[in-house]
């Protein structure tokens, strides 16, 4: 039974409406003051912490409920006579409820300028106490840490009139998960200061603060376990944001590959397709609809493409969704989809079919602000993510001959392409499509003979084709590659100790060559 509930929180949403649902339950209201005060101005009766205590709050708010009075209302397990004989001894009355949330130090420290005060006023020293005695103490006490707890907690104390043990329990738990979250940002925080008072883009220590989605039947291969976690703060629009709106489960090779392809198609600003195959693109295009950059990109490599996963960065209608419905597809994104689309997959029950939102803003681009992580042996690799893009302004011709509008369109187009290619990437393309991609390869010239071989396979002409190579070409013999089979204009970072010997060799087949100064290695 619930006869005391306290309430103390930061982020008032939804707390008035709890408070009054309590009230008509009949249980007593203990509120700290600005709680207290909005309570009070809505008519509920409410005590305040300090009358309670008969301690004032004092030094500007930073002791207001670390009182024994509190904590031994919190913590008495009640099954033991010797607690609530000591709670009797010292006028304590128990408190059922506990509902807090903390000061806001994660969004105070995410806004720019914000100083080293700031963000010490903005730790909370009082509301974690009391959510770990009242986790603690979980069989006694129902500790609600989120706005978004309290709806499932009142229609479980309507329909029951108490809170079940397992409800109970999952509450506590969810607390612990707070207060490590909440003690991991102050930590990463406090490490990232630097000896000048400005803070470092890494922290000294990283508290990997992640939420486990789901487990996964298996990982890599049958033989290895493996789960799916997302950032405590997603970025909008990334996969984790997905909605499944059928199929069977994702699997880890599915979820990983899903996000190669949202990332890469996410970077079109005009409709595009991207069909990823072991986390490559296989097919890259863009069209004046999702139909004709499926069907550029499906030309590409349509025997790499079946089985893949296809993107689309905006809406599928049912003509395309059609179309793509005759290809074997594990997975298949959009922004959403018409009732025509969805009912061409219906049929087809094993496609994992996934809704995901641009992000707001600009609507394109790739996932900011990420930290991206790589395991090496006990260690941890961690960079920000390759999330440069190029323009026109940025380019450098460096041959005689100068590129023509239609090259250089075509030539940012298979830039924007080879950034999302593992490396050794060397992407033929034209016409807004890929012609041919070469993946992974450990030499340069491997990657561009398999490009151009993979073209001809695919009976997809080279002749004035624009190549990107994701880094630059250490000797002529690559570039002598790609524009023997037809290439005509070519984007490499440049800064090879032999980009004399490489720009001459452009020079004399007569081709076009810019440089970006920048590379996009990926591994
Ligand atoms: O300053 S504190 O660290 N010291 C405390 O004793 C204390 N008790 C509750 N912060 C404390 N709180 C926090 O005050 C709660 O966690 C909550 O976030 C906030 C609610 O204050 P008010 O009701 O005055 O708006």
């Amino acid at each position: 039974m619930i006869k005391t509930a306290l309430l103390s929180v930061s982020d008032k949403t939804g707390v008035l409406e709890l408070a009054q649902s309590l009230h008509a339950r009949g249980v007593k209201l203990l509120s700290t003051g600005g709680t207290a005060k909005l309570l009070a101005d809505n008519g509920l009766p409410v005590v305040e912490v300090a009358n309670h205590t008969g301690f004032p709050e004092m030094l500007d708010g930073r002791v207001k409920t670390l009182h024994p009075t509190i904590h031994g209302g919190l913590l008495a397990r009640r099954e033991l006579s010797e607690h609530m004989d000591a709670l009797a001894a010292h006028g304590i009355e128990t408190i059922d409820m506990l509902v807090v949330n903390l000061y806001p130090f994660e969004a105070t420290v995410a806004k720019a300028g914000c100083t080293l005060e700031d963000a010490i006023e903005n730790i909370d020293i009082g509301g974690p106490a009391m959510v770990r005695s009242a986790a603690k103490n979980w069989r006694d006490v129902v500790v609600l840490t989120d706005a978004s707890q309290y709806a499932s907690v009142l229609e479980e104390l309507n329909a029951r009139g108490d809170v079940s043990e397992a409800s109970k329990f999952k509450l506590s738990v969810a607390a612990f998960n707070r207060i490590s979250q909440y003690d991991g940002a102050i930590s990463d925080y406090l490490s990232s200061i630097q000896e000048d008072g400005t803070r470092a883009l890494f922290p000294q220590q990283t508290n990997g603060q992640f939420v486990k989605l789901q487990d996964l039947r298996y990982g890599e291969n049958p033989h290895q376990s493996a789960a799916f976690y997302r950032d405590v703060n997603p970025a909008p629009g990334s996969l984790v944001t997905a909605v499944q709106l059928q199929g069977k489960e994702l699997s880890y090779n599915n979820i990983a590959d899903a996000d190669a392809a949202w990332e890469c198609v996410k970077s079109f600003d005009v409709p595009a397709c991207v069909i990823v195959k072991h986390s490559n693109p296989c097919g890259v295009a863009m069209g004046v609809n999702a139909l004709e950059a499926y069907e550029k990109a499906f030309k590409t490599d349509s025997t790499s493409a079946f089985g893949g996963i296809i993107a689309f960065n905006g809406v599928l209608d049912g003509v395309a969704a059609h179309v793509v419905s005759k290809q074997f597809v594990e997975v298949l994104i959009a922004t959403d989809y018409t009732p025509e689309a969805l009912e061409v997959f219906k049929t087809k029950s094993n496609v994992r079919v996934l809704k995901i939102a641009l992000p707001k803003g600009d609507g394109i681009g790739h996932t900011q602000n990420q930290m991206d992580v790589k395991r090496v042996g006990s260690g941890l690799l961690i960079q920000t993510a390759d999330c440069l893009s190029m323009s026109r302004a940025d380019l450098q011709v460096v041959t005689v001959k100068q590129p023509t509008e239609q090259q250089l369109d075509d030539l940012l187009f298979a830039w924007k392409v080879a950034k999302f290619v593992k490396s050794n990437a060397i992407v033929f393309c034209a016409g807004g499509m890929t012609l041919g991609v070469g993946a992974g390869q450990m030499s340069r010239i491997d990657s561009a003979r398999i490009a151009s071989i993979k073209a001809e396979h695919a009976g997809l002409s080279l002749q004035g084709s624009a190549v990107a190579s994701d880094a630059f070409f250490p000797f002529r013999d690559g570039l002598d590659v790609v524009v023997d089979a037809g290439a005509s204009c070519v984007i490499q970072p440049g800064g090879s100790m032999r980009d004399d010997e490489v720009i001459a060799a452009a020079n004399e087949r007569g081709i076009v060559m810019v440089t970006t100064g920048v590379r996009h290695f990926r591994h």
